[in-house]
């Protein structure tokens, strides 16, 4: 077995030198034989073919991506590769808001209409208090039919996720906590169920403390996926990597 990797590797490596495959098809190979470097542990094995494929290495975006940045004087560095990031490749995505009060810091991509639609990233909180609008689906209007907001009243160190289905919302029990890396995989269907759920070894819990559903009230579909947003406390340090966006269920690690 240990040959056979090595074997691919080298294969691998060579079609990339000439131009048949793109370092990034690379890197999917080797996730999908286990070898990946991502910080959380494992990884899902990626989609097919997503709609948003994003893991912010090489200069600016990557996969050629248009993402936009509401920046309100705040960071958002797409090629921030300081520790404790990369946490996957050789950049991650790092959100600060900078002044108090602290305005909406975020960067969003369109991928048009999708329903339903599946998400999934890697999410690092460096510093997290208070709450914080960590990531939204957007409608062609710019409304928001779906998001996931950090939640830790207690200004300790960790924080439950609350997802929002238009008007209705659903907490997690289990808590995210300040220096891990965790997985986060989403859903939102328009007129159906909302669902987050996260784990740090890659699987994709659906029950237990650390999912949360909805059948809320929202009636537009995904059509941009945003990260970053809105918050209550201008110290808060976020690092995002890997994002997928697809119409099918981003598949947990096996
Ligand atoms: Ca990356
Ligand atoms: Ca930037
Ligand atoms: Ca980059
Ligand atoms: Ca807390």
């Amino acid at each position: 077995m240990k040959r056979a990797i090595i074997i691919l590797i080298a294969a691998a490596l060579f079609l990339s030198y000439c131009w048949l495959v793109t370092p990034q098809d690379v890197r999917r190979v080797l996730r999908g034989i286990g070898t990946t470097e991502e910080g959380g542990g494992g990884g899902p094995n990626p989609p097919a073919s997503p709609l948003v494929d994003q893991d912010f290495d090489g200069a600016g975006y990557a996969n050629s991506e248009t993402w936009t940045e509401g920046l309100d004087g705040a960071t958002v560095n797409e090629d921030y590769d300081t520790a404790p990031a990369p946490l996957e490749g050789d950049d991650s995505l790092f959100i600060e808001p900078d002044a108090m009060p602290p305005g909406n810091t975020y960067t969003y991509h369109q991928f048009g209409d999708t329903d339903p639609a599946y998400g999934y990233c890697l999410f690092r909180p460096v510093v997290a208090r208070y709450q914080h609008v960590i990531i939204q689906f957007w409608d062609s209007g710019f409304a928001v039919p779906f998001q996931i907001e950090y939640r830790d009243g207690e200004d300790d160190g960790d924080g439950i996720l609350r997802i929002s289905n238009g008007s209705t919302t659903a907490d997690t029990t289990g808590e995210l906590a300040e220096g891990t890396t965790y997985h986060i995989f989403f859903s939102y269907a328009n007129g159906g169920s909302a669902t987050v759920a996260f784990s740090t070894d890659g699987t994709r819990p659906t029950s237990g403390p650390n999912f949360a559903t909805t059948t809320g009230t929202a009636t537009t579909d995904a059509n941009r996926i945003v990260l970053g947003g809105a918050n209550s406390d201008n110290q808060n340090q976020l690092i995002f990597d890997q994002v997928w966006v697809d119409d099918e269920q981003i598949p947990e690690q096996n």
